[in-house]
């Protein structure tokens, strides 16, 4: 082998080392790929294509970039309050200190669902049926767990084919990992950025499994639990308290052999809900049939939310609802604040351990052991 370490050939044909074992086949072979020559890194692209650099962005760019609609700048906004590095941090609250001025006019609606009851097609549906009437929609998904199935994301990339490809849509799956509270904190700021990029319907998606919906229903205005006939009522969450956070419901499938169920599913809810208190005064939770396969039912829920929205303007109950859910979100953040100090302290890690040994082992009471822990984790002075 003759070849210079530079020549053509090293790029294109496989060569035969020296220490191949004798008898051995023709498996081994390298390939030498020439380095990039020092100080000449170079952008690799697809002919023709353009090459998109990130360059680092400043806070202002990040506001003009959101304020003048700029899907990517919008992106990458989303992105900068999804990272847990500190700089990062700053930076995010900076830019969205500046656009929070020009956020809040968009309706918030919160969409729950058990796995498999429709809510990513529901959505697709629903968000191409507002863009056709001239709507700006932006989706965000919260679902801490997605980030262990992996399934949601997937599911939502297929699901919502047509609503992605439209200008006037915004999808963005839920920020992978992190517990409820992180990616709750993550989706309220998005919703906020959200809306001064001008997305006049901002659409959060959570599967319901419990928590999610709590955490969703109090970051939206209208809150909606899509449902499907024949699930059972203990796995949909009727017993659970979630029909109790509904300001709507639809069930979905209402379409071919099924309709007979879900018009069955739906007197029963009806039945349900004149049973339960309500979050708005005045506002009975209406229960609505639709098929998210066949569009049919749709636009009345569309029509439902404006009714609500008409209806909550009116008395009130829209903005005290958000005052509410931002002076309660304050307090969240100064407890997950607290935690986070009193648990990350090295003299509480140092003895946390002992302590809860004697705690556990009646020699100390609970109280004092708390009150001891508080008292050397510095949170207290
Ligand atoms: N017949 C019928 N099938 C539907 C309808 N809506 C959704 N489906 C089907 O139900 C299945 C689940 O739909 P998805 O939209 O993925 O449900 P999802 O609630 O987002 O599910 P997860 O993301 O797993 O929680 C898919 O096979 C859909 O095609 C509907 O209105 N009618
Ligand atoms: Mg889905």
């Amino acid at each position: 082998m003759n070849a210079s370490p530079h020549s053509p050939e090293h790029h294109s044909a496989p060569s035969r080392p020296d220490w191949v074992p004798e008898g051995a086949g023709t498996g081994f072979a390298t390939r030498v790929v020439q380095g990039t020559p020092r100080g000449e890194a170079q952008t690799i692209a697809a002919p023709g294509s353009k090459i998109i650099r990130r360059t680092r962005l400043t806070a202002d760019d990040y506001v003009k970039g959101v304020l003048g609609r700029d899907p990517t700048i919008l992106g990458r906004a989303i992105t900068l309050i999804e990272s847990n590095a500190t700089a990062h941090q700053q930076l995010a609250q900076e830019v969205l200190a500046a656009l929070l001025p020009h956020s809040g006019k968009s309706k918030r609606i919160g969409i729950t669902g058990i796995p498999g009851a429709g809510k990513s097609t529901f959505i697709e549906a629903f968000g191409c049926h507002l863009t056709d009437s001239g709507h700006r929609v932006a989706v965000l998904a919260i679902d801490p767990s997605s980030s262990i199935n992996g399934g949601s994301i997937l599911g939502d990339k297929v699901r919502m084919e047509k609503l992605c490809t439209r200008r006037d849509a915004f999808i963005r799956p839920s920020p992978s990992g992190g517990s409820l509270g992180g990616v709750a904190r993550k989706t309220r700021e998005a919703i906020l950025i959200c809306e001064a990029a001008g997305y006049d319907v901002v659409i959060v998606e959570t599967v319901g499994v419990g928590q999610n919906e709590v955490t969703v229903s109090s970051m939206v205005d209208l809150f909606l639990v899509l449902m499907i006939a024949g699930a059972g009522d203990e796995m949909q969450g009727i017993k659970k308290g979630v029909i109790e956070l509904a300001d709507a419901i639809v069930i979905n499938k209402a379409d071919g052999e099924n309709k007979p169920r879900c018009a069955a599913a739906q007197a029963e809810m009806k039945r349900v809900i004149h049973y339960l208190q309500h979050n708005v005064p005045g506002w009975t939770p209406p229960a609505l049939l639709a098929s998210a396969l066949t569009g049919e039912g749709v636009p009345q829920v569309w029509n439902m939310v404006e009714a609500y929205f008409t209806h909550c303007i009116a008395n009130g109950a829209l903005e005290s609802r958000r005052r509410e859910q931002a002076v309660d979100w304050m307090h969240a953040l100064i407890m997950e604040s607290l935690r986070t100090r009193f648990y990350s302290s090295p003299e509480v890690r140092n003895r946390l351990e002992a302590i809860e040994h004697q705690v556990a082992n009646g020699r100390l009471p609970a109280l004092s052991a708390a009150l001891q822990l508080i008292s050397v984790s510095g949170i207290a002075h």
